[in-house]
């Protein structure tokens, strides 16, 4: 059986590996733009000076980041630094933003992230806020899209990558982080082969206030399967979030063979308003499970790390009708709820068939007790009496499924390398189109929300291999842009992406430019370290820390000669931007200072640290290019030796006379 198994595992990757190589064949490129037509470059085509009509959010995988991108023209318009330090933004190099970064492991610089996710109200994209998970060190993230900056991270405890995250509910009650790999509960040093005996499974629900502050609110620990991937209903289906589980065999070792044996893996449907009933009845256990809150505050520009020590526990033992089990076939992915709340689909990878669920169906069979059987306290359901219906056999290798406005389901197939459009209700398939090449999410604007959007279609593609010019081994990663407004999708567009875009969200520019922030108010500034002019800038020495307080304005800064800085002081350079005018950064950079430069927002104030290590005077100058006299937007500081006597002084000088 296991043989069997091997085989079967073995003969996909061959039956995938020839499909991206046919596909490298087939698509040379004469036939490639032979495929596209003038149509297709005027449907992408955003004119000088005009806009895209959506906004894009590609997650940037293993970047850690978030990349903006204009819809249908491709253009790239922003990166947002998320989990990883930007040494283009300062960002986790600056004092500042520093604590965002902090986990209960220390400093973390670094993530995968995955799943861009836009906050919804009533089911519909409201253009407020966008999570994203960090995969690795298990995380959350919301950026802010007035300012298009990450406001908040949360750290997930007891948890093993954060995969099936953020996904929101309906009115962005929660986000959730389901653990992707099973870890020892409580985490001790145990044998790697007592999988069985010691290791959980923990779905957390992340309530989201009013602000969009992020708090752990339960959390659900469950058999050690892997917790894929995760949709919360909508609709009818609102207050329930389903996960996708594979390795339901609770294998600790050669997954690719050992988690592939069980016929049906499950999806976990959660009810998360009943857990909020056991919650008010203390039916919990708060267990000790430190993890960190991140906050960036908009008024004093500074993040805050507050450490938290508990979280509370729910288990099906003690919560009965929190969670059920639907029989899928076979190592879902994706699982992912129509417009309407009643299909949940489950789009197994070692499936020939894309399974999909009634939710009517589903409450019924709870109703009727119609289980199989019962693991860990969680009811099985039957199968039979939990199916809606079946796409039999559309491709090779489904892994997502989003929606369009018009009651059809477009799919991802990796090894078949395409998209299928099929019909809900009527489980026929309608139409289908390569993509270049394996595809792994697909995104329509609105997509996953109760109202999608059925103009585009963007296909995030895991291989990239012959579409643009050659750049050594390494290939950006590619999206393609489909027109799925008639009854065939067209192909308009391929672009390359920043890091892996594992999945994206799209959304009607309109919900958000408005709330789009221009620059800081200076007389909101709360910043401790803030001058609001520049009669407020200074140095100020304390021991060996010194505090300079220094404004920016096209072209220069105060103050721009400085002595009495000596080797081996801590130096904090507080720079305060104090243009009050839209697209005016300025920068800083500094000779020998082991940090990214500063870039500062006008109305912003953002610290850099610096000991400086040699004797000597040291030149400092704006790095972004601001005014006709940029260049000449610079200063020096000396640098005397430890211990000197050097008198601490600091000028901005008066123009020289003659002038
Ligand atoms: S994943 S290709 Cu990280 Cu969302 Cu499915
Ligand atoms: Cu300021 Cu260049």
């Amino acid at each position: 059986m296991k043989k069997q198994l091997y085989y079967f595992t073995a003969a996909l990757a061959i039956i995938f590996t020839i499909a991206i190589f046919a596909n490298s064949c087939n698509t040379s490129r004469t036939a490639n733009t032979g495929a596209l037509d003038n149509d297709a470059a005027s449907a992408v085509y955003v004119a000088p000076g005009e806009y895209d009509e959506y906004y894009g959010f590609f997650s940037g995988g293993f970047s850690g980041q978030v990349s903006v991108y204009g819809l249908p023209s491709g253009r790239l318009l922003k990166v947002i630094p998320v989990f990883s330090q930007d040494a283009e933004k300062g960002y986790g190099y600056n004092e500042e933003t520093k604590p965002m970064l902090n986990t209960t492991f220390g400093f973390i610089p670094w993530d995968d992230a995955h799943h861009p996710e836009l906050s919804q109200t009533n089911g519909e994209t409201d253009g407020r806020w966008l999570f994203i998970n960090g995969n690795n060190t298990p995380r959350i993230a919301r950026l802010d899209l007035t300012t298009f900056e990450t406001a908040e991270i949360i750290e997930i405890p007891n948890s093993g990558g954060n995969h099936s995250s953020p996904f929101t509910t309906e009115n962005t009650e929660y986000v959730v982080a389901g653990t992707r790999f099973s870890v020892p509960y409580p985490q001790k040093d145990v044998a790697i082969d007592s999988y069985k005996e010691n290791f959980k499974g923990m779905l957390s629900f992340i309530k989201v206030n009013d602000e969009g502050h992020m708090e752990i609110a339960f959390q659900v620990l469950l058999p050690a399967f892997d917790y894929d991937l995760a949709h919360s209903g909508k609709g009818k289906s609102h207050g329930w979030t389903f996960f996708t589980t594979y390795n339901t065999e609770e294998k600790h070792t050669l997954l690719e063979v050992n988690a592939s044996q069980n016929d049906k893996d499950f999806i976990a449907a959660i009810n998360w308003k009943k857990a909020e009933e056991y919650i008010a009845q203390g039916k919990y256990k708060e267990i000790p499970a430190e993890h960190y809150s991140n906050r960036y505050d908009e008024k004093s520009h500074i993040a805050t790390s507050t450490l938290q020590k508990t979280v509370k526990v729910l288990t099906p033992e003690d919560c009965p009708g929190l969670v059920y089990f639907l029989p899928t076939p076979k190592s879902p992915h994706g699982v992912d709820v129509d417009p309407s709340g009643e299909y949940i689909i489950g789009n197994g990878k070692l499936s020939a068939d894309l399974t999909v669920h009634s939710f009517t169906k589903m409450l019924a069979a709870i109703e009727n007790k119609d289980f199989e059987t019962t693991i860990a306290s969680v009811p099985v359901l039957k199968y039979d009496k939990v199916v809606s219906g079946v796409v039999t056999k559309p491709g090779l290798g489904p892994l997502h499924t989003e929606f369009d406005n018009d009651g059809n389901a477009y799919t991802t197939f990796f090894i078949s390398s395409e998209i299928v459009k099929w019909k809900l209700g009527t489980w026929e398939v309608l139409d289908r189109i390569p993509a270049y090449y394996s595809v792994g999410h697909l995104m329509i604007p609105g997509g996953d929300s109760k109202k999608p959007d059925g103009k585009y279609m963007v296909a995030l593609n895991k291989i990239t291999k012959d579409r643009y010019l050659p750049t050594g081994p390494e290939m950006n990663h590619s999206a393609q842009l489909y027109d799925i407004s008639g009854d065939k999708m067209k192909l308009l567009l391929d672009f390359p992406t920043i890091g892996e875009p594992h999945y994206a969200q799209g959304i009607l520019a309109s919900k958000i430019t408005s709330k789009s922030k221009k620059f800081y108010p200076l007389e909101e500034n709360e910043h401790p370290h803030r001058a609001l002019g520049e009669k407020d800038t200074k140095v100020v020495r304390d021991g060996s820390e010194v505090h300079i307080y220094m404004t920016s304005i096209r072209s220069h800064f105060a103050p721009d000669n400085i002595e009495g800085i000596k080797v081996g002081d801590k130096v904090f350079i507080h720079l305060t931007n104090l243009e009050q005018d839209f697209d005016v950064p300025h920068g800083f950079a500094i000779q020998g200072a082991r940090t990214a430069e500063l870039l500062v927002m006008p109305g912003q104030t953002e610290t850099m640290y610096w000991e400086p290590q040699r004797e000597g005077v040291v030149p400092f100058y704006c790095t972004d290019f601001c005014s006709a006299l940029h260049q000449e937007m610079q200063g020096y500081i000396r640098v005397s030796p430890a211990g000197s006597s050097t008198e601490l002084k600091w000028s901005m000088g008066e123009p020289d006379e003659e002038l």
